[in-house]
């Protein structure tokens, strides 16, 4: 470690030689997946809807306590294939503070993402700002559950039956969390999982939606496999949305390690949290201690007002020191290509606000609580230095 009295940013050595991420892979047992694989190669059994495919999705059905998995190669297709299996078209109302896959796999399915404010306490989409962006074109609202904190599915579920409007989520951070004691997965007309290599759970690359109802799962089914209801027979337009067997032998061997993932994420939110705990203007996002969180966002506010530095000026700072903490969701999908050139239905001060001020800070199985001990001082100096 070199001398924490010469930062990084005004031309010192990085306090940590390697490079600290948000999203290094956890990896399960790695014999049991070497394992896994050597199945699959004698099986010559790769791809569609294989063995470790069908049991990957019995495993997620378990977990979450829902009647239909369907895996799939990505979260961004999971949302494609949701979206299309529930029949969304013209406009659909999403929050404009989420990862640009939620409002790109609806531009690319041909919908129309209308971007929704945020609630500042939970940073999902505010029920209170949906009816006004409701015209003849919306067919539906797409909550996303950010960073595994559940929406208020309750207002948003009551707006969509008032309206007529399919409701859907995306869940790309939330396997394994709840709400209201259910498991996310359960809710709306369907959800969408992203098991990404930065996920906390992956499959290398994948995804999956998850749905009560037989009928959209059906669809998705056909939707992955190019709308293949049996040799030679199509019946719907498809795409290719499969998982292989690599993928899923990985998730398999994850899902093995679920627990240990989760232990270790909690365990590094607390020393973030004990770490953070003095520090005036850098405020940590809480989690629900009634419901079940897989902790894998450790996520910081920074006020610069009170903390005396912007939370540019922080990232500069951290990332200087190798601490490669990310400005997840700046500048906003509004703010992005196609949809930047494209007026806003209504203001999203919300939104603008806290994408000035979100940092996610490296956790997983890749961080260790001396490595958050050494970034929470880091934090500590560098706000304390700027307001001296
Ligand atoms: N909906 C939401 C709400 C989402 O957040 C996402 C994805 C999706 C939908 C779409 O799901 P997918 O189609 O991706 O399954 C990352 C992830 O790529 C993305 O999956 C995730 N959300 C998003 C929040 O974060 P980037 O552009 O920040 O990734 P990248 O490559 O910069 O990696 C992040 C950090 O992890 C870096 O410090 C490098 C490190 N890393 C990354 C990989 C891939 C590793 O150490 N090893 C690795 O193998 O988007």
């Amino acid at each position: 470690m070199s001398d924490p009295s010469s930062p990084a940013v005004s031309g010192g050595s990085p306090i940590f030689e390697h490079p600290l991420h948000v999203g290094r892979p956890n990896v399960g047992d790695r014999a049991t997946f070497l394992a896994r694989v050597e199945d699959a190669l004698d099986r010559v059994w790769l791809s569609n809807d294989g063995p470790y495919v069908r049991e990957l999705e019995a495993h997620i059905e378990q977990l979450l306590g829902v009647r239909h998995c369907i895996a799939v190669c990505s979260g961004t297709v999971a949302l494609q294939i949701m979206a299309e299996a529930c029949g969304l078209t013209g406009e659909v109302i999403v929050p404009s503070f989420t990862f640009v896959a939620t409002a790109h796999a609806l531009e690319w399915q041909g919908v129309t993402p209308v971007f929704c404010d945020v609630d500042p306490r939970t940073h999902n989409i505010d029920p209170a700002r949906v009816e006004d962006l409701i015209t003849e074109r919306t067919t539906g609202i797409l909550g996303v559950h950010v960073w595994g904190r559940p929406c208020d599915v309750e207002a948003l579920q009551a707006i969509a039956d008032r309206h007529g409007l399919v409701l859907a989520f995306d869940a790309a951070h939330a396997l394994a969390c709840s709400h209201n004691g259910r498991m996310i997965g359960n809710f709306g007309a369907a959800e969408s999982f992203s098991f990404h290599a930065t996920k906390f759970f992956n499959t290398f690359e994948g995804g999956a939606i998850t749905t009560n109802d037989d009928e959209v799962a059906a669809r998705c089914r056909l939707a992955r496999n190019f709308g293949f209801d049996g040799p030679d027979h199509v019946v719907s337009v498809g795409i290719n949305g499969k998982m292989n067997e690599v993928c899923a032998a990985m998730g398999l061997t994850n899902l093995e390690a679920l627990s240990t993932f989760i232990e270790v994420n909690t365990r590094n939110y607390r020393a973030y949290a004990e770490g953070l705990e003095a520090i005036p203007g850098v405020d940590l996002i809480q989690y629900s201690q009634a419901e079940q969180s897989n902790y894998q966002y450790v996520v910081i506010e920074v006020d610069e007002g009170r903390a005396g530095l912007t939370r540019d000026q922080l990232h500069a700072i951290l990332t200087a020191e190798n601490v490669l903490a990310r400005r997840y969701f700046y500048p906003g999908c509004h703010a992005m290509v196609p949809y930047c050139s494209r007026p806003l239905r209504a203001s999203l001060p919300q939104t603008e606000r806290l994408t000035g001020r979100t940092l996610s800070l490296p956790t997983g199985t890749g961080v260790d609580v001396n490595d958050i001990r050494v970034i929470c001082q880091l934090i500590a100096a560098s706000a304390s230095d700027v307001r001296a």
